[in-house]
């Protein structure tokens, strides 16, 4: 898929997972994910780089240049392919495993000669784990645990990967001649957090040089089925692509039916029977003769059932259709609403680029305001001082405004400590323009104790923003257990808004507590924790998620105005 950048990072993540399994020096394999991820998230496409170029990018070094050169022209790297051999497909199949590293990973198939996701599970069913070497009945817990994640997740991919490969399809598709029109429809235009399968809709006369186009894409593996109507593949990622050909004037009936959710489906199909009408991909008709009443648009067809037109992202049975017909559908927020990204690092801690690349990317996007918040001490390997932090609070003052007029606000992002305690003292953090605060460890504590810790830092006066609430981590790490309706209670009481993480392996909160949270009066901020220039676009993701929590402009704190803003962050609390 056109992204150099991931394909060398996944090559690069790879080879440092094979260099710790197959006993290689640890040193070398943290190298190489350092690097892994310092090209993901490099903002130039590293094909057009040249070795020296390559090793202007932080943690390259020249050995690691080589091989990226090498990929880059030959699409492989013999060292890789080398290590690949002497470590079987099956246990680098383990590490997909959350909570299993690369060491356990090495002693399972050492000791045990365990290297499938079965074999393993036989294993802890048999106890046969429990006699090894640094593994107990809290590790096989865990990796029960983290099988269990990894099944739920099963195949689903992130919205991110999906967005990318669905914006390419309908890209390359409106090129082929005769398309009236191109969309991606589905889980995806319902911006769900994760993904099954991308549904694409072309609306032409003739099908079939559609079809042929979408089965020869550059970046189709295989194609799974093909049809006049409907044609499957699965990309070079592993990823499947449905494309559907539709007769211009049933647009609105096939991108209607195709987007979904099946739940939404039923309830309007049952208004259009009770109305003596029949609704499918095709269009709306009468019961009675089969005449056609509408079908070109989406609007017609719910404006014909007496509704407004549905914003994709509500498409889900949780009482849209009964509020569209109140006409009382919220006004979502968009992502031009926006007006600034409220938690962000810089190389200072662990980000990826320096404070003037971020704050001049943010003010490319046409924020009005943009908050620095870089790791604060207490988590201790991101080395925070209060020296450094004031050093480039110096900075940021002298930045201020110098992007076209975007204002800066110096923060930091807090350490909620396992007692509910943060970083610093009060004086030292009322010098802060925002402070966010999160949980970064202690995630296994009792409900609670997690409970109380979360309700304390709320308590917190210089806490404004509660940074990803929940931890989880899609498909790696379950959300902390607390009682989250006691923690939204101290929220609304308290004004400390709850952040959207807009990072699409977080979206944390996501949708459905941002519904309940919502019903508390809490306000809430849509941030991306970006650590690279190429993160702050993820913001769409976090806009999508709040819309699928109802939210319009006036619950999130960062499409105010600074004055308003300022006026919240200063809050009740001042
Ligand atoms: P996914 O792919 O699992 O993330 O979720 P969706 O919602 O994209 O589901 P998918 O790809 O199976 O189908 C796309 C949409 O097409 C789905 O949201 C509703 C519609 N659809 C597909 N098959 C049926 C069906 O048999 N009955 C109804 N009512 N709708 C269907
Ligand atoms: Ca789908
Ligand atoms: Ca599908
Ligand atoms: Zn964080």
């Amino acid at each position: 898929m056109g992204r150099p950048n991931e394909e060398v990072e996944a090559l690069l993540q790879e080879y440092a997972d094979l260099v710790a399994i197959s006993g290689g020096d640890a040193f070398k394999a943290r190298a190489y994910e350092k690097a892994a991820r310092a090209i993901g998230g490099h903002p130039t496409d590293v094909s057009t780089l040249d070795a020296k170029g390559l090793q202007e990018i932080p943690n390259v070094g020249k050995s690691i240049a080589e091989k990226v050169v090498e990929f880059l022209s030959t699409g492989r790297v013999a060292a890789v392919e080398e290590t690949r051999a002497s470590v079987p497909a099956g246990v680098r199949e383990l590490l997909a495993i959350p909570m299993l590293g690369p060491r356990k990973a090495m002693t399972l198939y050492e000791e045990l000669q365990i290297s499938s996701v079965e074999q393993l599970l036989d294993a802890v069913h048999e106890q046969r784990l429990r006699d090894l070497k640094g593994f107990g009945e809290k590790t096989e817990a865990n990796i029960l645990h983290g099988i269990a994640l990894m099944q739920k997740a099963g195949k689903r991919i992130l919205i991110s990967a999906a967005t990318d490969v669905a914006d390419q399809v309908v890209g390359d598709l409106s090129q082929v001649e005769g398309c009236e029109g191109c969309a991606y429809a589905g889980s995806l235009r319902r911006m769900q957090e994760t993904i099954g399968d991308v549904d694409v809709l072309v609306a032409a006369e003739a099908s079939g040089p559609f079809m042929e186009a979408f089965g020869s894409l550059p970046y189709a593996a295989e194609v799974i089925a093909s049809g006049r109507k409907k044609t499957s593949i699965r990309t070079t990622k592993g990823l499947q692509v449905d494309l559907r050909v539709l007769p211009p004037d049933s647009w609105g009936a096939g991108l209607l039916y195709f987007t979904g959710s099946k739940a939404h489906n039923i309830r309007i199909r049952e208004i259009a029977v009770r109305d003596g009408l029949k609704l499918s991909e095709y269009g709306l008709f009468r019961t009675e003769d089969g005449a056609k009443v509408v079908s070109e648009t989406e609007e017609e067809i719910y404006a014909r059932l007496g509704l407004p037109w549905i914003p994709p992202t509500l498409r889900e049975d949780r009482g849209e259709i009964a509020a569209g017909l109140r006409d009382e559908l919220p006004e979502l927020v968009e992502e031009g609403d926006i007006r600034g990204d409220l938690h962000t690092h810089t190389d200072l801690t662990d980000g990826l680029a320096s404070l003037e690349d971020m704050v001049t990317a943010a003010a490319a996007r046409g924020y009005a305001y943009y908050a620095v918040t870089d790791h604060a001490p207490n988590l201790y390997m991101q080395r925070m001082t209060d020296a450094k932090i004031l050093a480039q609070r110096e900075t940021v003052r002298k930045l201020d405004g110098k992007h076209r007029r975007m204002r800066l606000l110096h923060g930091t992002e807090l350490n909620i400590g396992p007692d509910g305690e943060v970083d610093w003292p009060d004086d030292f953090l009322a010098g802060f323009d925002l402070c966010v605060a999160s949980v970064h460890s202690h995630f296994r504590q009792s409900r609670d104790k997690l409970t109380r810790r979360l309700v304390r830092a709320c308590e917190n006066p210089h806490v404004a923003v509660l940074g990803h609430p929940t931890t989880r981590l899609i498909g790696k790490r379950p959300g902390i257990d607390a009682d989250f309706d006691a923690v939204f209670e101290a929220c609304a009481r308290t004004g400390t808004a709850l952040e959207i993480n807009a990072h699409p392996e977080r979206l944390d909160l996501r949708d459905e507590d941002i519904l309940r949270a919502k019903r508390y009066g809490v306000k809430f901020a849509v941030n991306t924790d970006a650590h690279s220039v190429t993160h702050l676009p993820y913001m769409r993701y976090g806009v999508g998620t709040a819309q699928r929590g109802w939210l319009t402009e006036d619950d999130v704190i960062n499409t105010w105005p600074l004055q308003r803003l300022r006026r919240f962050l200063a809050g009740p609390k001042a």
